[in-house]
């Protein structure tokens, strides 16, 4: 049973059409920097409206410029079987999380080791907002804007020593508070893994937010990794530990099925899962399928070179 937990997408989309939200949002946007922009600076009306820590992060020109998922769609539709398997689970058992206080404890092949509260963690680097394309394994995308900074500025603190080549993540597993952990879907705690060179590469994020707003629950509050050229599943939810390793760690879902899911995972058109096609994707609140692109699109951005002369039907 445990085996087949992840589907292909097959089914036609389920979900308000993306284009009543999307046209919905930008009236309304509109309307408020209108509103606004009459009376202060931008600057100074944000900060009068939102006070405590922003989550509202610089652009980034690593960001698409393609439509992005609502809000509603991107938190109303997740793998964090934790909170149990369906996609609607995550939202409706998740509401009671507590994710403060928060810490992550970093460890292993570092001069610094050390353990961050969440706080400390907000403050380690200038929040960015990446809006970025995720492709689940299952054969469906969303686009999503996180509001996060570069993991590499978290590795880099605890100073990694030359026998660190690979980062492990660790998910909080806490069976009262998250009723998927006492099913036995897969082998808890949530683990996933980078080579070190795809964990300090630029794109590969540490999210804290997302639209703006603090990480929903659903998405993996307070803190989650995400790797936009790899799929979904290698981007671990509510981390509560990151150890820099000498050797390749497991990763949860290459135990449960070592012939579906590898360690590398990259998003790659040419080699289909063995139960369904790789080739195309649903985006959520679309009808028709789209092209996958290798690397998710992200091949051009410095991430094709760090797998040069490695076949990647063998590294899957
Ligand atoms: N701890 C944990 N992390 C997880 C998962 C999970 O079940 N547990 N699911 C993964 C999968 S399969 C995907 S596609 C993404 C989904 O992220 P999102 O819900 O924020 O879109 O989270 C990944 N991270
Ligand atoms: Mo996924």
């Amino acid at each position: 049973m445990a085996r087949n937990l992840f589907k292909s997408d097959i089914a036609p989309s389920d979900i308000t059409p993306e284009a009543v939200y999307a046209d919905r949002r930008r009236i309304m946007q509109a309307g408020a920097a209108l509103a606004v922009g009459s009376i202060l600076p931008a600057g100074l009306a944000l900060a009068a409206a939102a006070p405590g820590p922003s989550f509202a992060g610089k652009p980034s020109a690593f960001s698409t410029t393609e439509t992005r998922n609502s809000f509603d769609q991107i938190t109303h539709y997740n793998n964090f079987y934790e909170f149990g398997t369906d996609k609607e689970d995550p939202a409706a058992n998740s509401t009671h999380f507590q994710t403060r206080p928060w810490s992550v404890r970093v460890e292993g092949e570092c001069m610094k080791p050390q353990t961050f509260d969440l706080d400390a963690l907000l403050k380690l680097a200038p929040l960015e907002e990446r809006v970025y394309r995720l492709r689940c394994v299952e054969a469906w995308s969303m686009v999503i804007p996180w509001e996060g900074f570069p993991l590499a500025d978290l590795l880099k603190v605890v100073q990694p020593t030359s026998k660190a080549k690979f980062v492990e993540f660790t998910s909080l597993a806490d069976p009262k508070q998250m009723p998927g952990v006492n099913e036995r879907s897969i082998d808890w705690p949530y683990t996933e893994g980078l080579r070190i060179d795809e964990a300090m590469h630029p794109l590969t994020l540490i999210a804290v937010g997302l639209y703006g707003k603090p990480l929903p629950n659903p998405n993996g509050a307070p803190i989650r990794v995400v790797v936009p050229w790899k799929y979904g599943f290698k981007s671990a939810k509510s981390i509560i530990k990151i150890r820099l390793l000498d050797h390749q760690p497991a990763t949860a879902w290459n135990k449960l099925v070592p012939s579906e899911y590898g360690f590398y995972s990259n998003v790659n058109p040419e080699v289909d899962h063995p139960r369904w096609s790789q080739a195309s994707e649903r985006r959520i609140g679309e009808i028709l399928r789209r092209k996958t692109l290798m690397f998710n699109g992200y091949g051009d951005q410095q991430v094709a070179g760090m797998y040069k002369g490695m076949d990647l039907k063998k590294f899957y």
